[in-house]
């Protein structure tokens, strides 16, 4: 491929639409390919990133829906607004390439090199990141979870009357955080669907990090529960600007993933 550069006089002629055809294709075959895929994560934290990263990196299709415009969730301002985040253990920041140091029994690590560095290698690793689409519903068949229905975010901003679409997928994981809104939209609409000690607890970080890894996993058929939703969902405490458990979260709900879709 020739590069451009400035100064030469040999520049192609270009035409302002065709920068809007590349784009619109692009997005559009990425899109269309979306459709249907292996596992589709909503919401790109700490726990979605790196749940797809791992997913994607076994070679499984992997969507990652973001309604913010920039993905990392809680990630970028570490503990109030100090944007250091804190691990307990190296491993999972070791196989995203972030650097790191001890201080005080734990280790600390940029907040915004980890944020970029699960969205470069989750995207790197073949998950496709769609930001600024939003899971505003379920597709539910047959007792199981089959797939989201999807807008675009600056149209449920604007509380525009826009029917949505829909995205297929194998398996779908809540990661949204604190509201927990995939297990959210089954509880509004299923009365028999109510996981117990529904709510976040207060904060107590051992039990929080321990238990967010332990409870990580299918809540509803078809349906994984990865990060801050795992608490919110089973009334788990907080654990505050700690981030390992987040991460081994991810890793382990792709693990589960990974496990159940080769039984078929
Ligand atoms: O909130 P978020 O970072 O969740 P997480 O991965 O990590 C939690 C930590 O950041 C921190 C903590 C632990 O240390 O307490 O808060 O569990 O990322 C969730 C992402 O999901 C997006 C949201 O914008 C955020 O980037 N999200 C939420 N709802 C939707 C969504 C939705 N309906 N559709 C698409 N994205």
């Amino acid at each position: 491929m020739r590069a451009l550069r400035s100064g030469e006089d040999n520049w192609p002629a270009m035409k302002e639409t065709d920068i809007t055809r590349a784009i619109v294709e692009t997005y559009n075959e990425r899109f269309l390919a979306a459709l249907e895929s292996d596992v589709v994560i909503v919401g790109a934290g700490p726990a979605g990133l790196a749940a797809g990263y791992y997913l994607a990196e076994a070679g499984l299709r992997t969507v990652i829906l973001e309604k913010r415009l920039s993905t990392g969730g809680g990630t970028w301002g570490g503990g109030i607004g100090q944007n250091i985040i804190v691990v307990e253990s190296a491993d999972v920041l070791e196989d995203f390439g972030v650097s790191y140091e001890e201080r005080h029994g734990l280790l600390v690590a940029g907040a915004v090199e980890l944020a970029a560095a699960l969205t470069y290698r989750a995207e790197q690793a073949g998950a496709r990141i769609l930001n600024l689409v939003q899971a505003e519903d379920l597709v539910v068949k047959d007792g199981a979870v089959r797939g989201v229905v999807i807008n675009a975010t600056p149209i449920l901003m604007a509380a525009l009357h826009v029917d949505p679409v829909c995205l297929a997928a194998r398996k779908v994981m809540d990661a949204t955080g604190h509201p927990a809104e995939l297990v959210n939209m089954l509880r509004g609409k299923l009365p028999e669907f109510r996981p117990e000690g529904f709510g976040e607890g207060f904060m107590d970080v051992e039990p929080a990090e321990k238990g967010v890894v332990e409870r990580t996993g299918e809540v509803y058929p078809g349906l994984y529960l990865a990060g801050m939703a795992v608490c919110a969902t089973y009334g788990l405490p907080r654990m505050g600007p700690i981030f390992g458990g987040m991460l081994e979260s991810g890793r382990e709900a792709a693990r589960l993933i990974r496990e159940a879709l080769a039984e078929g």
